[in-house]
């Protein structure tokens, strides 16, 4: 359709320790921005051991499982929730591959990182696991329902 305001879909967004550590909250959030996303939600946070666990269960038993949970809760993330459309899929090809090394120039990956344990962002990897991880991490009423005025006048 041709109305923004049909488009619900929502990915969730979060720059991990590294990426706040280094001053990258900015450049990831504008890099949303600038693409078109509506940011619905923004907190910042130290994660829980129980949280990172919870977030990353899919992991759990894999060998690089503890040192990721350890990575995660060493530092404060930024918790993000963007809406628009096909923002789950457009999000992981605008954050790149897993390793920041064989991700493609211009991904915030291969443009912020060298390291697959420090590798800056998170993105969902699905509209299943967007839905959950946002509700994960938020609660409903930490997310706002709105139509930017801008929709006026931006295309
Ligand atoms: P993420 O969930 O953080 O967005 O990353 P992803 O989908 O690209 O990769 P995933 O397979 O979900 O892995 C989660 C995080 O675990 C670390 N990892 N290390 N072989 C390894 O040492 C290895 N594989 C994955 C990465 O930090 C990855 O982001
Ligand atoms: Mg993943």
């Amino acid at each position: 359709g041709f109305a923004a305001s049909a488009v619900t879909e929502r990915s969730f967004i979060m720059v991990k320790p590294d990426g706040v550590h280094r001053g990258l909250v900015g450049d990831i959030i504008k890099r949303f921005e600038q693409r078109g996303y509506k940011l619905v939600g923004c907190k910042v946070l130290v994660p829980s051991r129980e949280l990172a666990a919870k977030h990353y269960a899919e992991h759990d038993g894999k060998p690089f499982f503890p040192k990721l949970v350890d990575f995660l809760t060493s530092g404060a993330v930024v918790a993000l929730v963007f809406e628009g459309k096909d923002v789950v899929k457009t999000g992981r090809t605008m954050i790149g591959a897993t390793n920041p090394l064989a991700s493609p120039p211009g991904t915030i990956r291969a443009d912020y990182g060298i390291d697959v344990g420090r590798n800056i962002i998170h993105g969902s990897d699905s509209v299943d696991s967007a839905m959950r991880e946002i509700a994960l991490w938020f609660r409903a009423d930490e997310l706002a329902n709105y139509t930017p005025v801008a929709t006026a006048w931006i295309y």
